[in-house]
């Protein structure tokens, strides 16, 4: 049983913020506070950064042997598995996604340990050659005090990308989870303290945006900084790091097409188009929002879309039979609404859902109906800005050409999706996609081992796969002289000098 009160995670052990203060939790079903959790301030920020930074300097981790490092890792691993009913109640309490999706997300979450604690025991330095009588080798280094800042959409998982490649490679850590869904990386930390972490390895500091985000994000003694988050956090984030000269990974919004050619039998179709909009009510940054339909299927497409997503079944996310929960907050539920009203202003047609749901059991709660829109134009605000709710417009396309040009024209490119029966065109298509990630014939798949980053305005580097366990080291290079020649740089002799 989780505790409904959580406090800090500093220096290997549970503490109150340094001020007393907390925050509420609320559960977006029921508008009832679920959890009161410490809130951290910059002066807790700057203790966790203490703690990560002696932990780092002066602590085993960064030195210990990497097979060391992975056995702790994966023991963290087997007792997150060991809880993710617990954790998964956690995560729907939080965030309102059904239960039966977040016990199978959290259950997957762990892998991300295993797979870096892979990467890390096997990891191979380099000798380069390098001309003249030298021997160069390259060690990969820790970073230091990775800054890690994360969303309240999957408050587990997206934790979890960050915090498995960074320790894994020797780093130390410092996470500021969302203020909304702040109770799953908590339990991230108890499992890897449990797990034999060394104190101060990993830290884990609740709070909002404007003081704990912003004292993580503009400390002077952090080594990277990472986040998923909204664009616009983006920018502040990217600009302080910019400040401190310090590498900077986000992973930001998106806007994903999906691009549907009239070769694919309408049913498969429809259920690919719905898992890609509506799963965890759309709030999910790689969520299919923009259905790209050949004319000569949109209309029979669009009839059983509608169909099909007035028979997802909306209701309380405890629930086993509930297919979709609420969004996040009154905040979220006041924009998406917006942006669909926006939209029916613009001239689009709603033609199902675009409103809270109300009567039983949607007394409370933040529900919104399933929605689909047609009659959208790329001017549209909902075919720029990105919607996050269970909201998804369908727009027809004559040829290739015009379907890879309405993909791209969208200043995200984190996630897309073909869906053809044709070998050679789902290829050639998805190529000329910029997006960081394209699913042919699919949605939503992610792994350890599967980069995972967007293009534009969809964030800078790359999650997941050895490459993102790579950044979160530096190279150093050691030379080494193997010369039995003396040499005397500022010597008479030329021999001596030059040799
Ligand atoms: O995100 P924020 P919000 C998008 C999505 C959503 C919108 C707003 O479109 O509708 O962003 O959501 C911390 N310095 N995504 O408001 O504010 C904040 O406390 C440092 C897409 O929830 O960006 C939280 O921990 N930190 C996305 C984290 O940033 C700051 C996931 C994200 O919150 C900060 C979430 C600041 N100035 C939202 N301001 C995705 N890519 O999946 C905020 N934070």
């Amino acid at each position: 049983m989780i505790k409904q009160d959580q406090l800090l995670w500093i220096d290997g052990r549970e503490v109150a913020a340094l001020d007393g203060g907390t925050l509420e939790v609320e559960n977006p079903a029921t508008t009832q506070i679920a959890f009161v959790v410490a809130r951290g301030r910059g002066p807790d920020i700057d203790a966790a950064v203490d703690a990560a930074r002696r932990a780092h300097d002066h602590g085993p981790w960064p030195r210990m042997h990497p097979r060391e490092r992975g056995r702790i890792l994966r023991t963290a691993a087997e007792i997150l598995r060991s809880r993710k009913e617990s954790i998964g109640e956690v995560e729907t309490a939080c965030v309102g996604r059904p239960l039966r999706e977040m016990v199978q997300q959290v259950g997957r979450a762990p892998d991300w340990l295993d797979f870096f604690a892979s990467v890390a025991e096997t990891q191979e330095d380099l000798v380069v050659p390098a001309s003249g009588e030298l021997m160069n080798y390259v060690r990969r280094v820790p970073l230091g005090v990775v800054g890690a800042i994360t969303p309240w959409n999957h408050p587990l998982l997206i934790t979890m990308k960050k915090v498995a490649p960074a320790l894994a490679a020797g780093n130390t850590m410092v996470v500021k989870p969302s203020e909304v869904a702040p109770v799953a990386p908590l339990e991230l930390a108890r499992a890897l303290v449990e797990a034999g972490i060394p104190d101060g390895v990993i830290n884990v500091v609740p709070g909002f945006g404007t003081d704990a985000g912003k004292a993580l994000t503009e400390h002077d003694r952090i080594d990277r900084i990472d986040l998923t988050g909204g664009t616009e956090t983006g920018r502040q984030v990217a600009a302080a790091a910019g400040r401190n000269l310090i590498p900077v990974q986000a992973e930001l919004g998106g806007k994903a097409p999906v691009l549907i050619f009239d070769d694919v039998p309408i049913d498969i179709a429809v259920a690919g188009a719905t898992f890609a909009s509506f799963v965890a009510s759309g709030q999910s940054c790689i969520a299919g929002t923009r259905l790209l339909v050949h004319e000569r299927s949109i209309d029979a497409f669009v009839e059983k879309l509608v169909e099909r997503t007035q028979l997802i079944r909306v209701g309380d996310p405890m629930q086993p039979e509930a297919q979709m929960g609420p969004v996040v907050s009154q905040r979220q539920l006041d924009r998406i609404l917006g942006l669909v009203e926006s939209a029916r202003a613009e001239g689009a047609r709603v033609l199902c859902g675009g409103e809270r749901l109300a009567g039983h059991p949607f007394e409370r709660g933040y529900f919104i109906a399933p929605t689909v829109i047609t009659d959208v134009h790329q001017d549209m605000r909902i075919m720029r800005e990105e919607v996050f709710g269970p909201v998804v417009s369908v727009q027809p396309f004559a040829d290739e050409d015009e379907a890879v040009a309405l993909a791209n024209d969208a200043d995200f490119g984190l996630g897309a999706a073909v869906w053809t029966k044709d070998l050679t065109r789902a290829h050639v298509v998805a190529h000329r996609i910029r997006s960081g990630t394209v699913w042919i014939n699919d949605h939503h798949r992610i792994d350890p081992a599967s980069p995972w980053g967007g293009f534009k305005d969809s964030g800078i580097g790359s999650e997941n796969g050895v490459e993102a366990f790579n950044d979160y080291t530096a190279a150093q290079s050691v030379l080494v002289n193997l010369s039995r020649t003396p040499f005397d740089w500022f010597g008479s002799s030329e021999e001596l000098r030059y040799s």
